[in-house]
């Protein structure tokens, strides 16, 4: 049988690690995916919609390293952009993949249907050379082999999304077979002298100061090349304060005694903001400072900031190109000098352990006692997902176990992201106890991927809280469209069962309710299970409300007129 386009696809994905492959059908792509089912290596992932599929594939690249996402031409891509912006955002390699015209109908002048109306085919390329760092469409199959290695290498390197376009006439069309994967796979190394060089510029830097810290960012884990690790041999090595931003959490262990907490300005874990404040040398690590994770630019550190970065690190008057993360760090651990001071001053103002106190079972719920409940289900398999809305603060002061793990979508922000990446996810971690911190307005946005949850049975943890609206954005600015529409959320899982599912449905008012609703979802092995938790709509954290405010006001702040 003769090779084609799809199948050099499909050997691609499967030999850079992709086992799983996220879709929905569409004329445009339905030869490429009768291809990339015929990989014996390959899972067809079907989702409910593009938005999801595509948010779906984000999940899975955060288990996995890398994701690929299929769709249809524009109805399909369009939806599936929002997730591979967040991919780009959250700095994720995910191979978006779409079905396109047939290859004569752009020079016959003809119009199509899932198009603009006009005969201008190229428009979808050119969006999506914006939210990718690497576009490209086959125009003949025998440029395909070329496109296709050079669109995923650029998105291995890059820890970013791709681009993929093949239309629906040439998925099938003869290709040449695959070359040596290494050519796609093989990373780029440090410069030799670059890195010798960066490594000894800042053991001397941080020599010359009294109290360093590091701070660790979401891209520590992204670089992967074993920064995470190495991170941990060099903090040892310094024997200073650790604080970690909330996009980063649980990328630091949590039980070392060198974390000091979430650093998050005013709204930080363990007072960890005192001791950033204090440093007068700061290691930045993968780090990410947004309107967001500074709280509304009001804990931006004022010193000057030591940048390692994936593939390069900035000083104080220096800078060094090709440094990769990991091989940074590690070389940095053997040459810097130990400094504990600002542990030694942490230890000093570290604030107690707060008591949490246990409600009776007939208490009503309330957000304290769902943090607490959860908490004690948090073990070394865990990986907690957490929604954008109150679920990011209550999900940022839980303390990981060690081997616990933490998703959360800071970067991108989009309400609804849990539901599908937690699906994706839980995919390729099938051994993992996967819990979802969701509010209802969240919810509502990718309800619909929750029966993906019961058609691969998998148990999730949905812990669903409902305080009736949008509550982060009444903290921002309130207005009548921050109410939704309430849903019967545990009735609404059970239908998506159909005839043979097996997701439960839970609602929990008082703390006993809870406490049996988490009993029944531990026993149900074999498909999801969603605990509608209801608490008051003014019971929100301390923590949010402040957050809130400060981002409101960096928000409104007026335009700035230049020079009038
Ligand atoms: N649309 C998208 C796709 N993403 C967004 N982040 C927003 C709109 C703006 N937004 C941010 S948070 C939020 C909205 C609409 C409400 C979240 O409500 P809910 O999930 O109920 O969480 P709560 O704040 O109540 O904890």
């Amino acid at each position: 049988t003769k090779y084609t386009v799809g199948d050099y696809l499909a050997e691609r994905l499967a030999q850079i690690g992709i086992r799983h492959h996220f879709v929905v059908p569409g004329d445009y792509n339905l030869v490429l995916l009768d291809k990339l089912q015929a990989n014996p290596n390959l899972t067809e992932v079907g989702c409910a919609n593009e938005l999801n599929c595509s948010l779906a594939a984000e999940g899975y690249a955060r288990a996995n390293g890398v994701s690929a996402c299929v769709v249809t031409f524009s109805v399909g891509a369009l939806s599936a952009f929002n997730g591979t912006g967040s991919a780009y955002a959250e700095n994720l390699p995910l191979i978006l993949i779409s079905g396109s015209p047939n290859t004569n109908d752009a020079s016959q002048f003809h119009l199509l249907h899932h198009t603009l109306g006009t005969t201008d085919y190229s428009y979808q390329l050119e969006m999506a050379k914006k939210i990718t760092c690497c576009a490209v469409a086959v125009a003949r199959a025998h440029e395909a082999p070329r496109l296709i290695d050079r669109a995923i290498r650029h998105a291995l390197l890059a820890r970013k999304p791709c681009y993929i376009e093949i239309p629906t006439n040439l998925s099938g069309a003869e290709c040449v077979r695959p070359g040596p994967i290494s050519a796609v796979t093989d990373p780029v190394t440090s410069d030799k002298a670059a890195l010798e060089a960066a490594a000894s510029c800042a053991s001397e830097y941080l020599s010359g100061k009294l109290k360093p810290v590091i701070l660790v960012g979401p891209k520590l884990r992204r670089a992967g090349d074993g920064a995470e690790q190495a991170l941990i041999k060099l903090a040892e090595a310094m024997g200073c304060a650790v604080a970690v931003q909330p996009a980063a959490k649980g990328m630091f262990p949590e039980d070392h005694k060198q974390f000091v907490g979430i650093f998050w300005g005013t709204v930080s874990t363990d007072a960890a903001d005192s001791i950033v404040h204090w440093a007068d040398a700061l290691l930045c690590v993968g780090t990410v400072f947004t309107d967001y994770s500074t709280v509304g630019w009001t804990a931006m550190p004022d010193i000057p900031l030591m940048a390692a970065e994936m593939d390069h690190v900035t000083f104080p008057g220096a800078h060094f190109s090709r440094v990769r993360l990991g091989e940074f760090l590690s070389h940095l651990a053997t040459t810097v000098k130990f400094n504990n001071s600002t542990m030694i001053e942490y230890n000093r103002l570290k604030p107690d352990p707060v008591l949490v106190r246990t409600a009776t079972p007939s208490d009503e719920l309330t957000r304290k006692e769902i943090s607490r409940q959860i908490q004690a289900l948090l073990d070394s398999k865990t990986t907690l997902f957490v929604e954008t809305g109150d679920s990011w603060f209550n999900g940022v002061q839980l303390k990981l176990p060690p081997g616990a793990l933490f998703e959360i979508e800071m970067a991108w922000g989009h309400i609804g992201w849990s539901i599908p990446a937690a699906f994706g996810y839980a995919l390729r971690h099938p051994d993992r106890k996967i819990i979802v911190m969701v509010g209802d307005g969240s919810f509502q946005v990718t309800a619909q991927e929750v029966s993906q949850m019961v058609r691969f049975n998998l148990p999730i943890t949905i812990i669903l809280i409902n305080n009736r609206g949008y509550t982060i954005e009444v903290e921002i600015h309130d207005g009548s469209y921050n109410k939704i529409k309430n849903w019967n959320y545990a009735l609404l899982v059970q239908a998506f069962n159909g005839e043979d599912g097996n997701a439960k449905g839970l609602t929990a008012k008082t703390a006993g309710e809870l406490q049996d609703a988490i009993k029944a979802a531990e026993e149900n092995t074999k498909g999801p299970t969603l605990i509608e938790c209801s608490i008051d709509q003014d019971d929100c954290s301390r923590e949010l409300i402040t957050w809130g405010h400060f981002v409101a006001a960096a928000n409104a702040r007026p335009p700035r007129l230049p020079g009038i």
